[in-house]
């Protein structure tokens, strides 16, 4: 007994610096903005100043740059949907697999398995009770029953790694030469993205207050004052760090999540194959506004992303030779249909488009 409290005490120890060390971080950089967190309320009021005072030097920049508006959402894509329960409609390849193998061979397997030793159960307790078996079996082996029951779910196990290994290989696979890279930094409370090879330093997404979010058309707690914008059809592969305590980055529909911790550089790759408005939301409780920092992706066609990119006063980058990009099959060309039209044609001022990228 004395041992296991031994052990008990060392392990909570072990996990009080981690603790605190967490709290000084939350206290040191939020003393500020969190005077009041009592009401919801509170809190979206924080991060919208935020975005006033971080906008605030680069609207003389950002007055000679070409327009770009922003796409509308469409309602059960990219979003979350009221009583739903199966994944958010999958954009990447990588996506539609795990959708596959979750809901074609993993569901029905643990279905089948739950009702058969429910069964089994079943029919031990009755076929076996006392009150019918006044003289019990003395049954204590069987070598047959024994192999069976031993080798059927080593089979369904390895029949269950296969393709589990291979969606993780297919999440970490290296990105190919031509891959737009997107460095991602956690704070609290609120993203960072920077574009490094198109020249765009990093700027911040903060959560849109409920008001504009309406305005917007775009769901409350979802929707952010600066998206990131990435193309249809392209590797994007994403740096993902964080400021301050560790964060996470993670987008259903994109079938990307990735830890963001502070002094360490995690990379994850994702080919959205459908432009439109994907929302994702902080995965690691980071401090008492970890709720209020959603993350807002939109993926746009290669054109409206050189507008982009143009409205940034970023450059589109040369493509790497098709040879070093295996990946760029002609499936990943974005889809006729864009899910989410823009409000509002582009900018017709906005012409850089013949330096986009082949695809
Ligand atoms: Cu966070």
């Amino acid at each position: 007994m004395a041992g296991i409290y031994r052990i008990l005490i060392a392990f909570l120890m072990a996990l009080t610096p981690l603790a605190l060390g967490s709290v000084a971080a939350s206290a040191a950089t939020t003393a500020r903005p969190v005077a009041a967190p009592a009401t919801p309320a509170a809190p979206a009021a924080t991060p919208v100043a935020t975005s006033a005072d971080a906008a605030a030097p680069a609207a003389d920049a950002a007055a000679a740059a070409p327009a770009f508006e922003y796409a509308r959402p469409v309602p059960g894509i990219g979003q979350p949907v009221v009583g739903g329960l199966d994944f958010q409609p999958q954009v990447t390849e990588n996506g539609r697999f795990a959708h596959f193998l979750n809901n074609a061979i993993l569901l029905p397997l643990s279905v089948v398995i739950c009702l058969l030793v429910l069964g089994l159960l079943l029919f031990v307790v009755v076929r076996f009770r006392a009150g019918a078996n006044p003289v019990p079996s003395k049954t204590s082996h069987n070598t047959l029953i024994e192999v069976i029951w031993t080798g059927i779910p080593i089979l369904i196990l390895v029949g269950v790694a296969v393709p589990s290994i291979d969606l993780l290989a297919r999440q970490y696979a290296p990105p190919p030469a031509n891959a737009l890279t997107v460095k991602v930094t956690g704070y609290q409370w609120y993203w960072g993205y920077a574009y490094p090879d198109n020249g765009i330093d990093e700027y911040v997404s903060n959560m849109l207050d409920e008001q504009t979010a309406a305005a917007r058309g775009e769901p409350y707690h979802l929707a952010a004052d600066n998206r990131m914008v990435v193309p249809a059809g392209r590797t994007v592969k994403l740096i993902v760090t964080a400021a301050d305590v560790i964060h996470s980055f993670a987008v259903p529909a994109l079938w990307t999540k990735m830890d963001a911790v502070p002094g360490r550089l995690n990379e994850v790759t994702f080919r959205a194959d459908r432009p439109g408005v994907y929302y994702g939301q902080c995965s690691e409780l980071c401090g008492v506004n970890h709720g209020y920092m959603p993350i807002a992706v939109e993926v746009v066609t290669p054109e409206r992303f050189a507008q982009w990119v143009a409205s940034k006063g970023g450059h589109m980058v040369a493509p790497a030779p098709a040879a070093a990009a295996p990946a760029a099959t002609p499936a990943a060309a974005p889809a006729a249909t864009p899910a989410a039209a823009p409000t509002t044609p582009p900018s017709a001022g906005a012409t850089p488009a013949a330096a986009a990228p082949a695809q």
